[in-house]
């Protein structure tokens, strides 16, 4: 059964109210608390030139909005930045110190899919190493996050999720030294008491929102500014909701995504951030005074219900339902329609020092390959679909399978991929391992060139990207960055051969 937002259809019963709107959070005055920066995780530099470090998942007992909560974190909400250079061959031990399986993905980098395997188990009490080399040309911010198929959601949820941060000699550029760094981990959470919310039924169709939003896992920090400009590396590590960011006042210029830098800053009044998306921007502070940087309404087609009980539900969601028969029919009692934009937010105040003095803008930043469009291999198509009766995904009719291959390319080859979204919600599009340049949206060419590894699809988008196989052989993954859909089908195994 499809559901569309036109056609309301008989569903399940719900006083979906209480399951949407998580618990309130009261006497928290606007602006009091300081913006925090994620800690740096501790590195070995050895003479060799390796760098050794090591991280650990723990459930973590932390204070977010000022009550205690109980999280599953790599040592901290958010997890501790790991900040490498471009050419450093690494030495990541990864421990796992839960009581269920899960792995380490490190998203976005260029790493072979043997070490950055996205179907490795790590059971309690093991550990694995990464042993990778950054790529030269990757200076930008990436992240780390589970990706053990079927608990995604719920982990990355919990708080199992860190950031990257790759420098390169890009990043002397005076008018980027000189900018005053911030990182900004964008998620949000619900919690019920001190435990992070069950997920409803509801949040395996749309993927689980919540309404406290965190920046570095603080409610409505403000950054008090000491230079002119600021550089903000930006990760959305919510596992569903999209930020729709401006700056009163102020435009955002863009100079990264997430494959890198783009070839010169991009003056943007606005920029969508979609679930695992980075962007880095330079903000020019004119004037003194206080700025709030907002989460626009967006709407991203999530779904909601009225009517009755939500009897026939269960914590496991409704992957178990049947797909026809007595249990469905009895199922529609209730009334399914579009959730509509979301609410404006603040996320940060941003506190200009007195006269600011901002740097000019970088003239250019780095070169953004032109791929030769004349040499494509192979050109594919990949349609998401959706059951949201069920809280079933697919890409071109099918749900995950690890042991089925979806692709096998060739490495050495340039591919031309068409993403087309079928469903009414969006979806981030997320291939592992080989970065790709998106070439058009609905036909319309991309105004820059830019290295990505997720792209957002609104409801009916056609999109195309490019993407050249090289260095790696190996199998990996390709799907929805709402790690909900991506938990509950909308994922395939490419499957890279050598030439
Ligand atoms: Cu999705």
């Amino acid at each position: 059964m499809k559901l569309t937002r036109r056609n309301t259809i008989k569903l399940l019963g719900a006083g979906l109210g209480s399951a949407l709107v998580g618990a309130h959070w009261p006497g928290l005055a606007q602006g009091t608390l300081a913006f925090p920066e994620p800690k740096l995780l501790p590195l070995r530099r050895l003479e060799s030139g390796l760098v050794e470090a090591s991280l650990a998942a723990r459930e973590s007992n932390l204070s977010i909005g000022g009550k205690p909560v109980t999280l599953l974190t790599y040592g901290g909400m958010p997890g501790p930045t790991l900040r490498l250079r471009e050419g450093e061959t690494v030495r990541l031990q990864f421990t796992n110190h839960l009581t269920q399986v899960t792995n380490l993905h490190l998203h976005g980098l260029h790493v072979s899919p043997e070490v950055d395997d996205p179907l490795a188990q790590i059971q309690p009490g093991q550990s694995r190493m990464y042993e990778f080399t950054v790529p030269k040309g990757s200076a930008g911010t990436y992240w780390y996050h589970p990706h053990i198929h079927g608990r995604v959601a719920e982990q990355l949820y919990a708080g199992l999720l860190g950031l990257i941060v790759v420098e390169g000699p890009v990043d002397a550029i005076p008018e980027l030294r000189e900018a005053e760094e911030h990182v900004l981990v964008l998620k949000d959470f619900a919690f019920s008491g001190s435990r992070i919310a069950p997920f409803t039924p509801m949040d395996w169709m749309n993927g689980k929102e919540g309404d406290l939003l965190t920046v570095n896992a603080v409610i409505r920090p403000t950054l008090r500014a000491q230079r002119g400009t600021l550089r903000l590396r930006i990760l959305n590590a919510s596992n569903a909701r999209y930020y729709r960011l401006a700056l009163e006042n102020h435009p955002l210029y863009l100079i990264a995504t997430d494959g890198g830098f783009v070839e010169k800053p991009v003056e943007l009044r606005e920029l969508l951030l979609a679930p695992g998306e980075r962007a880095e921007v330079l903000i020019r502070l004119t004037q003194a005074g206080s700025f709030r940087l907002q989460a626009l309404p967006y709407d991203r087609g999530a779904m909601m219900m009225h009517g009755g009980g939500m009897g026939m539900m269960n914590h496991q969601g409704m992957g178990g339902m049947s797909h026809g028969g007595e249990q469905s029919t009895l199922a529609m009692q209730g009334m399914m329609m579009g959730m509509g934009p979301s609410r404006l937010e603040t996320l940060l105040t941003i506190v200009a020092p007195p006269n600011p003095k901002p740097l000019p803008l970088p003239t250019s930043l780095a070169t953004v390959e032109r791929l030769d469009l004349t040499k494509v291999a192979a050109t594919r198509r990949f349609e998401l679909g959706e059951r949201m009766m069920q809280a079933e995904f697919f890409i071109n009719g099918r749900m995950f399978d690890p042991g089925r291959v979806d692709v096998r390319a060739r490495r050495g080859t340039l591919e031309v991929w068409e993403l087309i979204n079928k469903t009414d919600m969006d979806h981030p599009f997320h291939l592992h391992t080989y970065p790709f340049q998106v070439l058009s949206i609905n036909g319309r060419p991309q105004p820059y060139r830019a290295w990505k590894d997720t792209v957002n699809l609104k409801k009916n988008d056609v999109v195309r990207i490019a993407i050249p196989f090289r260095d790696f052989i190996g199998t990996t993954v390709y799907h929805c960055h709402i790690v909900e859909h991506e938990d509950r089908g909308m994922m395939g195994v490419l499957q890279v051969e050598a030439e």
